[in-house]
């Protein structure tokens, strides 16, 4: 029995990660203002899934949080937040809260915000590069974050999305759409904690179709929330989705289907975890991660 759990990685990695994150945006020596923008989403709270996904992965595999493990967590959030910030813009998702307070670009402008995403993007990568992993796990992991979040992952997935506004699209459509635009930075964060563990190739192989499947309901989630809770739990607008028409499971298939569709893709995400339990792999963190997922 692992004596570690969710809530303690929260207490104890997620915190410092918070630390370690404002220190960093805080010793940035660049100008004011672009400093402020790019502390203030990543500092404005969130539930850093991302990063307890790594932190869970590496303790799975009785790997210790190390400054590598918190480059790569802090790195994933702060692409995670870029993306955030781009999105909301006026030409993208034109949100106006986010993390429960008011967006970037309505704190600071469009343009500081463009460039507070920008910079985020670019900062992760020179920190993944400065965390002492060997040169071999490195490239692995720069290769696959700039793969999940660049024009085959995450902005695929977003452009397939902003498009998509216009069609109906059909189930496997919005599937590849999630995969990219959700699914992507998911998966990578189960996948780079596979390689900080140095996991053999058939763990490596199920810890992505895990992360594949807890991306995938990670966003059917995300939709059902839209519907069904409200701005003050979200920290963001709700029932923007079925107002603005946009393709979701919801609105694909019903409340009640898109329902079923999360238990099964949960349920398909316990089979992959009992495989690899049966590699003797102590799952109960993963268990854990699945409990996010309340309807
Ligand atoms: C702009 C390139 C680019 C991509 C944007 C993240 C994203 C892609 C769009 C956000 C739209 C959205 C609401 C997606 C649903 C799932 C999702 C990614 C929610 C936000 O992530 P959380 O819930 O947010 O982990 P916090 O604030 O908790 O970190």
């Amino acid at each position: 029995m692992s004596n570690n759990s969710i809530s303690k990685l929260q207490a104890s990695e997620i915190n410092e990660l918070n630390r370690q994150m404002e220190a960093r945006l805080n010793s940035l020596d660049n100008q004011d203002t672009l400093r402020a923008a790019m502390r203030y989403s990543v500092m404005a709270g969130g539930k850093r899934i991302r990063p307890l996904i790594v932190f869970a992965t590496c303790a799975s595999f009785q790997t210790p949080i190390s400054e590598a493990v918190f480059a790569v967590a802090g790195s994933l959030e702060f692409i995670h937040t870029y993306s955030l910030i781009h999105d909301d813009l006026p030409e993208m998702d034109n949100d106006e809260l986010r993390r429960g307070k008011p967006t970037n670009h309505k704190v600071y402008g469009q343009a500081m915000a463009v460039l507070a995403g920008d910079a985020l993007l670019t900062e992760a990568f020179e920190w993944l590069t400065e965390a002492g992993i060997s040169p071999v796990d490195n490239l692995k992991l720069v290769h696959k974050l700039a793969k999940a979040a660049g024009p085959k992952g995450m902005v695929d997935g977003q452009s397939r999305d902003i498009l998509g506004e216009k069609q109906q699209l059909t189930l496997e459509q919005l599937k590849v759409l999630h995969a990219g635009k959700t699914g992507a930075l998911i998966t990578y964060a189960f996948e780079a904690g596979g390689i900080l563990a140095g996991v053999s190739d058939q763990h490596q192989a199920l810890l992505r179709e895990f992360g594949l499947l807890f991306g995938l309901a990670f966003q059917i989630y995300d939709d059902i929330l839209d519907v069904t809770s409200t701005q003050e739990k979200m920290g963001k607008a709700v029932h923007k989705d079925s107002l603005e028409h946009k393709n979701t499971y919801p609105a694909l298939l019903g409340l009640n289907e898109a329902k079923r569709s999360l238990e099964h893709t949960l349920s398909q995400a316990g089979n992959v975890l009992k495989q690899l339990n049966d590699l003797g792999v102590q799952t109960e963190l993963f268990d854990e991660l699945l409990g996010y997922f309340k309807i």
